[in-house]
């Protein structure tokens, strides 16, 4: 799947600290890489609606670790998907009476547009789950072969005389499982059938066991399956093939929004174990939910504020990123549009600040900077540092450094994403 463009990073005097992040399994602050390659892999998007704020939110805050990384002066591979085929998408397609693939394409170009205009670093491995469809087919097979997964009958598949059934996956087989998100059965089975995974389905094992295969049914899509029979992957596999694939196992950070937590990172955490002697994640970083009017922002709930509608609306897609980065990554917030007003005011005053040749010394901004990201991604208290350099260069008080704004601009720019 083709990606968007390259941002340029600027390079900085020095290097920043080591990076430490939350880890949702653990709860405990942990160094966030294990090597001098940094390896990260973040849920993208099923594209049956354009991007809203909650994506870009999600987005950007794994691009901030992206950047505090590389900043750190390690190298960084990143990994991504797109949940190309799916319920949700079909659901829509079928609701609105447009195909699939031309709603998914559209969805999918308008993302790389809105992230380009975000700045938001490319992954290095950006797969589609239909681009994948031939190596989820082998994995599935090789959990059956394992005795990690069985099938289930599955009369309401079209008819090709096969008599196979769905395929779903034996949590008993995984001595783990539960190990990520840490929660107790009825949340996970509450979880479970909130988010897509279907504890009531007959003929399962247990209601928890998530689906890997799903037998062709009429008017839905299907391909070969090989001895799956035809039919589509299920969620979860997707994100494991594609990271075992992409970055080799174990990797370091498994990222995505809250709502991934459970059933989808316990579930292809799960599958990536069984599928390789035990390897996963090895820290899971969860972004938290972007709401408005007092609900989670979806594109199920329908409200939604778009990236590209603020866009069309003319309005600066720094000041959009500012916006986001006023808030901790990990916690819950609501939107509201005087976010976006007092992020257009930061960001003409860091203009300004940043305009003449000399300004207040910058040595102890950058650190700052670099300290605040580097301790679980703290862009808010980034922003108070430039703030503060930025009142001062406006004051005028202290002895002017030549190129001090430069490195500020600089600093601005390759670790929080922001253009000035
Ligand atoms: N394709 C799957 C992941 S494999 C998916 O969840 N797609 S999505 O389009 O629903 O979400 C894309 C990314 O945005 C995910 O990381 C998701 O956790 C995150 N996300 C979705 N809604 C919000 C929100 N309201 N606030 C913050 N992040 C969100
Ligand atoms: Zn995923």
């Amino acid at each position: 799947m083709l990606t968007w463009p390259a941002p340029h990073v600027p390079r900085l005097p020095g290097e920043g600290p080591v990076v430490r992040v939350h880890d949702s399994s653990t709860g405990l602050l942990v160094p966030a890489s294990s090597g001098p390659t940094a390896t990260l892999y973040v849920c993208g998007i099923t594209p049956y609606d354009a991007t809203h704020l909650g994506h870009a939110a999600t987005a950007v805050a794994f691009d901030v670790l992206n950047r505090a990384w590389r900043d750190s002066g390690l190298s960084v591979r990143f990994a991504s998907n797109v949940t190309d085929v799916d319920d949700p998408l079909l659901e829509r397609a079928a609701a609105t009476g447009v195909d699939w693939r031309s709603l998914a394409d559209d969805q999918i170009a308008l993302y790389a547009e809105d992230m380009t205009a975000l700045g938001v670093i490319p992954p290095d491995v950006y797969r589609g789950v239909v681009e994948v469809l031939p190596d989820v087919v082998v994995a599935v097979e090789a959990l059956l072969e394992a005795g990690a997964a069985y099938r289930v009958p599955t009369p309401d598949a079209v008819d090709d005389g096969t008599g196979l059934g769905d395929v779903y996956a034996d949590l008993t087989a995984d001595h783990d499982f539960g190990a990520v998100a840490g929660l107790d059965r009825d949340t996970m089975l509450a979880l479970s059938a909130e988010r897509g995974g279907d504890p009531e389905r007959p003929g399962k094992r247990d209601p928890l066991d998530p689906l890997l295969w799903r037998r062709e049914r009429a008017g839905e899509p299907a391909w070969d399956g090989g001895t799956l029979g035809r039919g589509r992957p299920g969620w979860h596999i997707e994100c494991a093939v594609i990271a075992r694939d992409g970055l080799g196992l174990p990797f370091d950070v498994q990222g995505g929004g809250s709502d991934l937590l459970f059933p989808h990172h316990e579930m292809s955490t799960s599958h990536a174990r069984l599928l390789d002697a035990g390897h996963g994640a090895r820290v899971h970083v969860h972004a938290g939910m972007v709401g408005l009017d007092g609900e989670k922002m979806s594109k199920s709930r329908g409200n939604l504020v778009l990236v590209s509608t603020l866009r069309d609306q003319g309005e600066d897609p720094m000041a959009i990123r500012l916006a986001l980065l006023a808030h901790r990554y990990r916690h819950d917030w609501e939107w509201s549009a005087d976010q976006l007003a007092q992020a257009r005011a930061r960001l003409a005053s860091w203009r300004r600040a940043v305009s003449g040749n000399g300004g207040p010394d910058a040595t102890a901004t950058l650190s700052a900077v670099r300290a605040a990201v580097a301790e679980d991604l703290d862009t808010p208290m980034a922003l108070h540092a430039v703030d503060d350099w930025a009142a001062r260069a406006v004051h005028g008080a202290e002895e002017p450094v030549e190129g001090a704004p430069g490195v500020v601009a600089r600093a601005v720019d390759a670790l929080l994403g922001v253009r000035l």
